[in-house]
């Protein structure tokens, strides 16, 4: 059964806070999940999560291709927590699979080494039934890989490199509740005030000069349309993989929960003392999504530059799967969601199953390449799919928005099922033999059930 959700509709602040930037780290480093306290502008002090004793989000993990990562997670949280690092082709055992949980009080090293394409990844939470929580409350963070090839492009950085966290957060009596109801499970919950690097409504002030601007949707279920308030095109040279073959200029660019856009944006026409927003427009999204336009963060034009960098018309080079080289193919239904019989829970699931722990769902060949076919042709509700331990392209989108969008050329661990969509992706299984997850990435429908567990031989 189906029903209606609402949507939570965003208060936009006054965008006179200035945008603050987690630290940056190594490879080498310690994470504490614990209790903090953040002053944000607006509100006060609140409390949340962090990863540090400075506020919510953790340090950005910047490292080169090839490098070995060594992170001890502390548990100072009162319950389970762990690590997943989000798009990173790492061991089983280190992908923060919910076996592999923390118990309060206690610690675990991360070590494994990073060999892939340069690219923003992400790292959060991911304890059974805790995801939701744990990252609404603050814990997450960004974690960059480069290497050579992005190097020789010479794009924007510096203060000219500018990653944005974008979450929605609810704010009540001092803290950040989370108590999703059943309806709210069904839509993922939504807050109504947008923070930017855990910043409140924030500006940031730039020069007449172009600016590579890295966008995570951190948010749990809301979904970004995201264009700016002038109308201009921007130009997208990456996504959740890294660059893509060429960039592509787009007016208006969506982005789900766990996603990655790598952006270009020129400021270079624009007039001192002027201002420009980055905005979410409406769209088509089910009931509870894209309803409403509203301002994310404020550029202001302070200073005059000659600016020279123009974006180069190849950025990397992409070997294009095809669907002849995939030897399997398998379907996943998702787009059921339902009340159980007594009509007070909500449940999500993929292929009509609940996530089990103790139940492995798809057998997989070490070495395969295959094809998944997402089927939310009949839901609902928009569905952001997610791979552990791999990257993918996407084929193909029938129904509903009935294309490829610009952000999905390339390589991805992410893909937004709109309702009315079939979506079908091609996955080479080259990494890691063991148990890895897929599932939802509205983390309300993840904890609620749906996700599932591959294992590859
Ligand atoms: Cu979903």
């Amino acid at each position: 059964m189906n029903m209606a959700g609402q949507p939570v509709l965003v208060t936009e602040g006054n965008f006179t806070t200035p945008l603050a930037f987690p630290t940056i780290t190594g490879a080498n480093t310690t994470l504490t999940a614990q209790n903090v306290s953040s002053n944000i502008n607006g509100f006060g002090i609140i409390s949340s999560l962090g990863y540090s004793a400075n506020g919510m989000l953790g340090p950005t993990i910047k490292i080169n291709s090839g490098s070995s990562v060594n992170i001890n997670l502390v548990n100072h949280l009162n319950e389970k927590t762990n690590i997943h690092w989000h798009g990173l082709k790492i061991p089983s055992n280190m992908d923060g699979h919910p076996e592999n949980s923390i118990d309060a009080g206690g610690s675990f090293n991360y070590n494994f080494t990073v060999n892939q394409r340069a690219g923003m990844y992400w790292y959060h939470p991911h304890a059974e039934m805790l995801t939701g929580k744990q990252v609404f409350k603050g814990l997450a963070g960004l974690f960059i890989v480069n290497d050579t090839e992005e190097n020789s492009l010479n794009l924007p950085s510096g203060n000219r490199e500018i990653p944005l966290v974008i979450q929605d957060k609810r704010i009540s009596l001092g803290s950040i509740p989370y108590s999703p109801t059943m309806m709210e499970v069904m839509t993922g919950l939504m807050g109504q005030y947008i923070f930017v690097n855990g910043v409140y409504a924030p500006y940031q002030n730039v020069e007449t000069a172009k600016y590579r601007v890295r966008i995570l949707n951190g948010s749990n279920a809301r979904i970004y349309n995201l264009a700016l308030s002038n109308g201009s095109p921007f130009t997208i040279i990456g996504n959740d993989g890294g660059l893509l073959a060429s960039p592509h200029s787009v007016n208006n660019l969506i982005v789900a929960p766990g996603e990655r856009v790598d952006l270009i944006i020129d400021f270079s026409t624009l007039s001192i003392n002027s201002e420009l927003y980055l905005i979410s427009k409406t769209f088509n999204g089910g009931d509870a999504q894209g309803t409403q336009e509203f301002k994310l963060i404020k550029f202001k034009i302070t200073n005059q530059v000659t600016d020279n960098f123009n974006i180069p018309a190849s950025l990397s080079s992409i070997n294009q799967l095809t669907e002849g080289m995939a030897t399997i193919s398998r379907n996943f239904d998702i787009q059921n969601s339902s009340m159980n019989m007594s009509g007070n829970a909500m449940t999500h699931t993929i292929n009509n199953k609940s996530f089990d722990i103790n139940r492995i769902d798809e057998l997989i060949n070490n070495g395969a390449i295959e094809i998944w076919t997402f089927d939310n042709t009949n839901g609902k509700e928009p569905h952001p799919m997610h791979l552990h331990g791999v990257q993918f392209q996407v084929l193909s989108r029938t129904g509903g928005r009935a294309a490829l969008m610009s952000n999905e050329s390339g390589w991805k661990d992410m893909v937004l099922c709109m309702p009315g969509e079939k979506v079908k992706i091609i996955i080479p299984f080259n990494s890691y033999s063991g148990k890895f997850l897929f599932h939802c990435h509205n983390l309300e429908h993840e904890d609620n059930g749906m996700m599932g567990q591959y294992k590859v031989n």
